[in-house]
């Protein structure tokens, strides 16, 4: 990861989805128009990556042919290229289809945000080694159309920790900077509430990996079942499962509100200064 928020030691990515169907903000920004105006809020109120995706991956979600993502993405990501390395902010591709990512490399993203972790296109590795670019392997249990049905592990954090540990140990192989890799356990993708509670409190186990974590909580569906709220209403449980994860050693944090996770996790990062 480039950039951090200030002088701290986090980064916030800013969640753009370019999608119809995503499942809290879905439609809100399909059209290109909206789409850039919403980037460039994102990155005033302080987001250091835009996390541009033109797929949903909600739990049973169609899928989306590469033409059709990149018809959704590039014009937003040619559009904000410019203003967000003019801001020093990070644009990110959310994508797992190789002919997505490099046509996103070559229109100037530098961070391949892969939630199938190479195992849908392992040739991911190589464009990101040959562009230099940043990677981001996230764990997922199966695919978005079954990994809800009654997703099962032995230990939750140690089978993601060995399953992030082979798909890091993969992109090594082939090429990938192992300092350009961050991992994300993959909160909601094949997990009961139970598993992504379990995440977030064990979350420290995953430093042993010696990989910055990233951790996307915002608005899922265990915040609302634990909080009985809708999508709307989900913040202040984005922002308590944030903090949690940043005491546990997540460093980039992927929301769709931006300004009040860097609020957050400003006086969260200033304290913990304080105890150590
Ligand atoms: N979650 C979503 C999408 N991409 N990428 C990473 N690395 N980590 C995540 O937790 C993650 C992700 C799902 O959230 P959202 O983009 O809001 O919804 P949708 O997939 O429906 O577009």
């Amino acid at each position: 990861m480039r950039a951090a928020n200030g002088d701290f030691d986090f980064a916030v990515m800013g969640i753009l989805n370019v999608t119809p169907d995503s499942f809290s903000d879905g439609g809100a920004y399909e059209e290109p128009s909206a789409a850039i105006a919403h980037g460039r809020e994102l990155i005033a109120e302080g987001a250091r990556i835009l996390d541009i995706g033109g797929e949903s991956t909600r739990p049973g979600a169609p899928p989306v042919s590469p033409a059709e993502e990149l018809r959704r993405t590039r014009p937003v990501l040619e559009a904000l290229a410019p203003e967000a390395a003019a801001a020093g902010v990070q644009i990110s591709i959310d994508t797992s289809k190789a002919q997505v990512a490099a046509a996103a490399l070559a229109a100037g993203a530098s961070l391949v945000n892969d939630q199938a972790a190479l195992r849908y296109a392992p040739e991911i590795a190589e464009l990101v080694a040959s562009s230099g670019a940043d990677l981001c392997l996230m764990h997922m249990s199966g695919d978005p159309r079954t990994m809800q049905h009654d997703p099962h592990y032995d230990d939750v954090v140690a089978d993601v920790k060995s399953f992030l540990e082979q798909q890091l140990r993969f992109a090594i192989d082939h090429g990938v900077s192992e300092e350009r890799v961050v991992l994300d356990p993959g909160i909601g993708f094949g997990k009961t509430v139970e598993h992504n509670l379990a995440l977030i409190a064990r979350l420290d186990e995953l430093l042993a990996l010696g990989r910055p974590i990233l951790i996307g909580t915002s608005r899922k569906s265990f915040i609302g079942r634990i909080t009985g709220r809708d999508t709307s209403g989900r913040l202040a449980g984005t922002l308590a499962s944030n903090i949690l994860a940043y005491e546990h050693g997540a460093r980039v944090f992927r929301v769709h509100e931006v300004a009040p996770m860097v609020d957050a996790l400003k006086v969260t990062a200033a304290t913990l200064r304080q105890a150590h």
